[in-house]
C-alpha cells in the first residue's frame, strides 16, 4: 500500500494544474526515503559493518529507531562484513526495506522489515561497481542500479528482472553517482 504524501510543486504546466497560484502542494504517491515504519518520516538506521573483536556486536546487523526513540529494528541480521547497505522500497509498499550490495560479488539481497525475502544473492554488478538504488521507471518500486566508475556507464534492472538500461553512458571515470 502506497502512503500518499504531499510535495511542493510549481505550476509549470499552466495555472490550471492546481488552483493555488504559481506554487502549491500536490498529493503524490510514493515513499519517504528511509522510512522504515511507514509513518512518513525518515528514521535513524545503522548498519554494523565491522567484525566484532570482543564478542559483542554483530557484523551485518541493522539497528533502526525513530527520531523520537521508538525502536523499529534491533540487531536484525541482514548482511556481513563487506556488504554495503542499499535500503529502498523495493516492493512498493511505501516502507523502506533493508538491503545490501555485496562488494565482493556484486550480488543484491533484499528483505522487508517483517522478514519477507524479496531478493537473495541476485547478481547485478561486480566488485567495484557503485550501487545506486532508486525508482528509475516510476512504478513505485525501487530498482537495482549500478554505476561503473571506471567507464561512466549505468546498468539498471527491476527487482523482477526487467532490464531498464544496459551500459548507458552518463558520467566519466571518477564521477560519483548520487542515489536517493
Ligand atoms: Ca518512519
Ligand atoms: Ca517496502
Ligand atoms: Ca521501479
Amino acid at each position: 500500500m502506497q502512503e500518499p504524501h504531499w510535495v511542493c510543486a510549481t505550476n509549470l504546466l499552466g495555472p490550471s494544474v492546481f488552483s493555488l497560484g504559481a506554487t502549491g502542494f500536490i498529493q503524490q504517491a510514493g515513499s519517504v526515503v528511509n522510512d522504515y515504519n511507514g509513518d512518513g518520516r525518515s528514521d535513524l538506521a545503522l548498519f554494523d559493518n565491522n567484525t566484532p573483536s570482543t564478542g559483542s556486536g554483530q557484523a551485518g546487523a541493522w539497528y533502526i529507531q525513530t527520531l523520537s526513540g521508538t525502536q523499529v529494528l534491533w540487531a536484525a541480521s541482514w548482511g556481513w562484513p563487506g556488504a554495503q547497505p542499499v535500503p529502498g522500497d523495493y516492493d512498493g509498499d511505501g516502507v523502506s526495506d533493508i538491503a545490501v550490495f555485496d562488494q565482493n560479488t556484486g550480488a543484491w539481497s533484499i528483505r522487508t522489515l517483517g522478514g519477507s525475502v524479496e531478493a537473495w544473492g541476485v547478481s547485478w554488478g561486480w566488485s567495484g561497481a557503485e550501487p545506486v538504488s532508486g525508482d528509475y521507471d516510476g512504478d513505485g518500486l525501487d530498482d537495482l542500479a549500478v554505476f561503473d566508475s571506471n567507464t561512466g556507464y549505468w546498468y539498471i534492472r527491476t527487482v523482477s528482472g526487467t532490464i531498464l538500461v544496459w551500459a548507458l553512458p552518463w558520467g566519466w571515470p571518477g564521477a560519483v553517482p548520487v542515489g536517493e
